[in-house]
């Protein structure tokens, strides 16, 4: 039996998707835009099966349509199989590299190589090109992951991936931005917790509106977003770094004044950023901080300075607790037998 793989990598968003103008369009709130990753990944393994229903296993363990790890795959499955009127069963495979739910986009991963690999299987496409004859070029295959997730839609790219809301949800589009040859940045995750988060993302992002800081921030991110494109392509470490400091904190402050409000990281969280930005001043390390919707942290940094950045994490950090990943090149995909 053929086996659709696709291996996908998480992304971490320097100006985050937060809130959504219309949940059942996908449609953000805001023009986003992320770094994909390259070593945190989802690989997902998809043949077609004589059973009734689907069979999804997650790391290992099969996963029903009632859990919430499952529930997501088989309403994203369900909503394809519908749209493009693919006939039959499917038994999925999934496994992660990093913990799920806290603060790695793992929905960002999972979904998107999810709808690469189904797709895959379903229409019995071995490569990108194949998949395109058949209509589903990246951009559909990035419109697609993002239904699933909003944050999965990015990761089909490589590089710097920037999703346009535009003017309504028919027109929003992703695409590449910054080519990941064009500048080598390093991410280092900093884990201060591989539990779940107790309030999902879905919950949060319907959250936003509430919060008296949401319309000033969604009035003034066109300046943020120049901010963070003109770092990128001007490599200008301190001018994008400053930004995506600043987007992490409000993004986070728009959570806490929220209705209800959310406290995604705490004590231990705070120190470390205060820490890493005395280190940066004290010792020049061209290293700044994001933070997703969790507890843990993202350290950004130039490849060039990979050396002196990780061993000052090192000094802080137990090893274990640290996840070192880059820039990557998109999603890929194969067939085993
Ligand atoms: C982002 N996040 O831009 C933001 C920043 C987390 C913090 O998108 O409801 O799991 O599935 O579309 O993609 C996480 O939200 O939300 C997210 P859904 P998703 O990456």
């Amino acid at each position: 039996m053929k086996k659709y793989q696709a291996k996908v990598a998480s992304n971490i968003a320097f100006i985050k998707y937060w809130g959504k103008e219309s949940e059942a369009l996908q449609w953000p709130a805001n023009d986003s835009i992320s770094m994909t990753l390259d070593a945190l990944h989802t690989l997902t393994k998809v043949s077609q099966s004589e059973d009734s229903d689907h069979v999804f296993i997650f790391n290992g363990k099969e996963t029903g349509r009632d859990s919430k790890q499952g529930g997501k795959a088989f309403r994203h499955l369900d909503f394809l199989k519908e749209k493009y009127a693919f006939k039959g069963a499917l038994k999925i495979e999934s496994e992660n590299s990093f913990p799920t739910g806290c603060g790695i986009a793992s929905s960002a991963s999972g979904l998107a190589a999810l709808t690469l690999a189904s797709i895959s299987a379903w229409t019995q496409s071995a490569s990108f090109e194949e998949l395109e004859q058949k209509g589903f070029t990246k951009e559909l295959l990035s419109n697609l992951s993002r239904m699933g997730s909003g944050s999965a839609g990015r990761s089909i790219f490589g590089g710097y991936v920037k999703w346009n809301k535009s003017s309504c949800a028919e027109d929003q589009f992703i695409n590449k931005e910054v080519e990941e040859d064009s500048w080598e940045l390093c991410d280092s995750v900093v884990l201060f917790s591989s539990l779940e988060k107790a309030v999902g993302s879905t919950e949060a992002h319907r959250a936003a509106w509430t919060s008296p800081l949401f319309a000033p921030r969604l009035a003034s991110l066109s300046d943020r977003m120049k901010l963070v494109t003109d770092g990128l392509n001007e490599k200008n470490m301190e001018k994008l770094g400053e930004a995506i400091e600043a987007e992490a904190l409000e993004m986070h402050a728009v959570i806490m004044s929220a209705t209800p409000s959310v406290h995604y990281f705490g004590r231990e969280t705070g120190e470390f950023l205060a820490d890493m930005r005395k280190a940066r001043k004290e010792h020049g390390l061209p290293m700044y901080f994001t933070i997703d919707a969790g507890p843990n942290v993202h350290v950004i940094y130039p490849k060039s300075h990979k050396k002196e950045v990780r061993a000052w994490l090192a000094s802080k950090i137990n090893e274990n607790n640290l996840l070192h990943d880059s820039v990557g090149r998109g999603a890929e995909l194969k067939v085993t037998d």
